[in-house]
């Protein structure tokens, strides 16, 4: 049973953002600032090819230093600093992915042979976190539709249901982290079948980082950045919708869809704008994160108030 901490506290505090925004990016400047440059410096090393895959953005990619040290995986701690020192902790070989519920084909896969389905692919896109920053991530994979096919869903099959690794040894608590674990996320059929959806092993020419959710995770570029859930472990595919982590900690503020909404605010504060990380201008957020061209038509009949 969770116990709730007031997780809302420390995912929202927004205010002082732009503080920390300022005083990160007058660290990053000190050459070896601290544990968090020295954790992703060790990780660097491995790198992943892959060839140059469509729907990239031309914006510029934020920096790596960036995107390796301000995160969101509470599995590693609620502060956005506290992956990066902590997640080395994560063992991410062997590493398996079951894949089972309404399929044909279940199996268990080595993550090995699952990077072996589609060329890898270098995309380039934006990821928008409802806490308002973003970020531009080169990132590395292959369309999630491609282990869904390999797997033959049946009729029964209308939603996909993803968990994380969990690991109390080396993991927060429920309880210190204030949500419940392990971290599990949903799409419905065609979203996951959406070419956009990436299966994802590396960024910016490498392997995840663990704070980045190595050594799988999923992006979904038009959503808010809590559907693209790290460290996988196991999809599922069920019939009704599965329950989501941060819908479960807090339903009037996060919804099954979490669709980038500009003109759906969050309970508690706007999301007509963001701020990239690194810079300091505001931008303005745009519909479906940009991807409305894509996607948009997935959604066409629904209330997007009413299925936020
Ligand atoms: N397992 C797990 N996945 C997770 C989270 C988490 O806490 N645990 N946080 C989510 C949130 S809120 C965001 S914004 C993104 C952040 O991804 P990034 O750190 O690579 O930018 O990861 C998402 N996936
Ligand atoms: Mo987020």
């Amino acid at each position: 049973m969770l116990i709730k901490k007031s997780p809302d506290l420390r995912y929202s505090e927004v205010t002082p953002q732009s503080t920390y925004l300022n005083r990160r990016s007058f660290l990053s400047a000190v050459p070896l600032a601290g544990a968090a440059l020295l954790t992703t410096r060790a990780k660097a090393a491995a790198k992943l090819a892959a060839i140059k895959g469509p729907f990239s953005t031309d914006e510029k990619p934020t920096p790596y230093q960036d995107v390796a040290s301000y995160n969101n995986f509470y599995e590693f701690g609620t502060g956005k600093d506290e992956p990066s020192k902590n997640a080395g902790r994560l063992k991410t070989s062997p590493w398996t992915i079951a894949v089972e519920g309404a399929v044909s084909k279940p199996k268990v896969f080595d993550l090995a042979d699952v990077m072996k389905m589609a060329p890898l692919e270098e995309r380039i896109y934006r990821h928008r976190c409802v806490e308002a920053w973003s970020i531009v991530v080169p990132w590395i994979g292959f369309p999630l539709n491609v282990l869904i096919k390999a797997v033959e869903p049946t009729a029964k099959a209308k939603f996909a249901a993803f968990q994380s690794l969990y690991d109390s040894k080396y993991m927060l608590s429920e309880r210190s982290a204030g949500i419940a674990f392990p971290y599990v996320e949903g799409l419905r059929m065609d979203e996951a079948m959406h070419p956009l959806a990436l299966l994802c092993f590396g960024m910016y020419g490498q392997e995840l980082p663990n704070q980045d959710g190595a050594p799988v995770r999923l992006v979904v570029p038009w959503k808010y950045g809590f559907k693209s859930i790290k460290s996988i472990v196991k999809i599922k595919f069920v019939e009704k919708e599965p329950p989501t982590t941060w819908n479960l900690s807090n339903s009037r503020e996060y919804g099954f869809y979490s669709n980038v909404n500009p003109t759906v605010d969050h309970p508690r504060w706007s999301q007509a704008s963001e701020r990239r990380l690194g810079e300091f201008a505001k931008r303005k957020t745009l519909m479906f994160n940009g991807y409305a061209d894509q996607v948009a038509s997935l959604y066409t009949g629904m209330d997007l108030r009413k299925y936020y």
